[in-house]
């Protein structure tokens, strides 16, 4: 009687050290920028270009008032994790007023996404995986409504321009892996469900260097940053990120 009563308690204890233990962490942070921005210049439509207005940003770099820039990848390198998680209804990606919406659309390994075309004119989604630049898609959708997808099976990055207007310039970063993410307006981001131990975390920027070549915008390298974190169990681990 007095055995199995210390068992149990026993058991007890080993439970809760087990949950302890067998729990997840979570990794948070921010990029930023560094003192003030470039004053980036927005493109200046031609006159050909019937409907899309006088001026498009190329959204190269998006900064908050509190510095915190928008449309920074971050993910894990290396981590394995089976399923990446989906959104409801898919990925999607739509041309509207001549812009990509959104402008970096971060794809959880193992599906696809959608094109949509909002506009009353031709545009195309011509994909470029980086950073050998070779077309690994294109679709066009010549009429307004037009809807369809796209299956990626290579991790990566890929930018997406549109042939047809020089500015609309956007990124589909396909997650090799569950833990994946873009920072949002404030520059913050969060990975979740994250087994404790030592990982390389990537945070990718487009860059925001551009000079027009024969009328097309052509961008400068992106930037690349790692850092090494370690993820215990239950906790929350910070890496934050700095641009200038
Ligand atoms: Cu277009």
């Amino acid at each position: 009687m007095k055995t199995s009563k210390h068992l149990s308690i026993l058991f007890a204890f080993l439970a809760v050290v087990g949950i302890a233990y067998g729990q997840d962490g979570t990794i948070s942070g921010t990029v930023k920028f560094s003192g003030k921005p470039p004053d980036l210049k927005p493109f200046m439509v031609p006159a050909a270009f019937t409907g899309c207005g006088k001026e498009k940003s190329l959204e190269r770099l998006i900064v908050s008032a509190k510095g915190g820039v928008e449309n920074a990848v971050v993910y894990i390198d290396g981590l394995k994790r089976k399923s990446g998680g989906s959104v409801k209804g898919g990925y999607l990606i739509d041309q509207k007023d001549c812009m990509y919406h959104p402008h970096l659309l971060v794809v959880a390994h193992g599906n696809s996404f959608f094109v949509e075309n909002s506009d009353q004119m031709f545009h195309n989604v011509h994909g470029y995986f980086e950073p050998t630049h070779a077309t690994a898609f294109n679709i066009a959708e010549p009429v307004k409504g037009m809807k369809m997808e796209q299956s990626v099976k290579k991790p990566g990055m890929y930018e997406i321009r549109c042939d047809v207007h020089p500015w609309m310039n956007g990124y589909v970063f396909v997650a090799g892996n569950g833990y994946a993410t873009k920072t949002d307006k404030e520059g913050e981001f969060t990975l979740s469900n994250v087994p404790p131990g030592k990982y390389k975390v990537v945070m990718w920027h487009e860059g925001w260097g551009t000079k027009l070549v024969g009328g097309r915008p052509h961008f400068s390298k992106p930037v690349e940053q790692t850092q090494e974190i370690t993820v215990t169990s239950g906790k929350t681990t910070t890496a934050d990120f700095t641009l200038k």
